[in-house]
């Protein structure tokens, strides 16, 4: 027999239920590992940052974290944020750092249909809908620059400023993934969303640099459309969609449109590549910690699980990954679903289902 492929994991499952969650992706590929007959191997090194590690050390995660994690083929993340900690503090603190210390400027959504999920966009199981929404991710509106100041806080007197930074390079490269996704699709077409009649500087430089990219793939079908007529068009005209590329701010918005109108924010999956791959990339599902479920047992996995068959597919395992995929489809078709998409089943009998229908 030969030697296992072996792959070097960093699991993050952070806060609420990205405990949950996590446990639940690696229990799949764990499954997948043990039908691989000794092909594949995931070496497993969990991190307990987020919140708690928050309390006890006064940070998210540790001043060295990233060296800690620079060795890892990918990382698996769960969720970030819980209410003892202001929401920016822990994003900033864990999530975006990682995101833009590793330069994974590529966050990539799939938006689809399940089989027997219904949602408000589609009343039974008889459309179909495919969109990928590609969230720029290391610049944009979450650039991080800004500052508050003026007047001693009360007395109203205080002034924050937030400065979005759209960088060329940063345009061209995601723009330019956009469209090399596109072409690997039935629908080839891409979508660039703006706000670029209000946002005069960095929105135009998007737009006029997504025309300048747009004449290099004159097979793709492009469009470029304000983020509110964008939203409309999620819900109105679905069917005209295929690749949506947006600044980082809108593309979140946006996505989370996406996954509601195909059930649950709990279905979407998510990878923040570092398409070079100089860094590693990570896996996440989109959803964040929810604290009102959180502890529960009753959290949706599959987020979570069509993260690590998008993991899987990035270690240049297309086949699990495809298995993956194909489990969750056909256990979303027996019925088996948590509550956020009408059913009753908890997180363990949602992914006990999908270990089953790996075969
Ligand atoms: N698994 C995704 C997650 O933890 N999200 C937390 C969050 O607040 N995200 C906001 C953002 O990334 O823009």
């Amino acid at each position: 027999m030969t030697a296992p492929q072996k792959f070097r994991i960093a699991a993050i499952p952070a806060d609420g239920v990205g405990t949950e969650v996590v446990a639940a992706g690696r229990a799949v590929l764990d499954a997948i590992e043990a039908r691989s007959d000794g092909r594949v191997a995931f070496e497993w090194q969990e991190f307990d940052w987020g919140s708690a590690y928050y309390a006890e050390h006064g940070m998210l995660m540790p001043e060295d974290g990233l060296d800690a994690l620079r060795e890892h083929d990918a990382i698996y993340f769960g969720a970030v944020g819980w209410p003892t900690v202001p929401d920016h503090v822990s994003l900033w603190g864990l999530r975006l750092k990682i995101c833009q210390g590793f330069d994974q400027w590529a966050n990539i959504r799939p938006v689809t249909f399940l089989p027997g999920i219904t949602s408000p966009l589609r009343k039974a199981d008889d459309t179909e809908l495919d969109w990928v929404v590609v969230r720029e991710n290391s610049e944009g509106e979450y650039a991080g620059f800004g500052g508050r100041n003026f007047g001693a806080r009360g007395d109203k007197g205080e002034v924050a400023v937030q400065s979005s930074v759209f960088t060329e390079v940063g345009c061209e490269r995601i723009i330019r993934f956009a469209f090399d996704l596109a072409r690997t699709r039935a629908h080839k077409k891409v979508s660039s969303v703006t706000k670029s009649n209000a946002q005069q500087y960095g929105m135009v430089l998007w737009d006029d640099t997504f025309r300048r990219v747009a004449a290099d793939y004159p097979d793709v079908e492009t469009e470029s459309v304000l983020v509110d007529a964008m939203s409309a068009k999620f819900v109105l005209h679905p069917e005209d969609l295929s690749v949506v590329v947006a600044s980082n701010l809108n593309a979140d918005i946006l996505s989370d449109l996406g996954s509601a109108l195909a059930g649950s924010l709990g279905l979407a999956a998510s990878a923040n590549l570092n398409p070079q791959r100089h860094y590693p990339s990570m896996f996440e599902p989109v959803h964040g910690s929810a604290p009102d479920i959180a502890g529960q047992g009753v959290c949706n996995p599959i987020g979570a699980i069509g993260s690590a068959a998008l993991m899987l597919e990035h270690l240049g395992l297309p086949d699990e990954a495809k298995l993956v995929q194909a489990a969750i489809e056909a256990t979303t078709a027996q019925g088996v679903r948590t509550r956020d998409v009408g059913g009753t089943a908890n997180t363990e009998a949602v992914t006990q289902a999908i270990i089953a229908n790996l075969g």
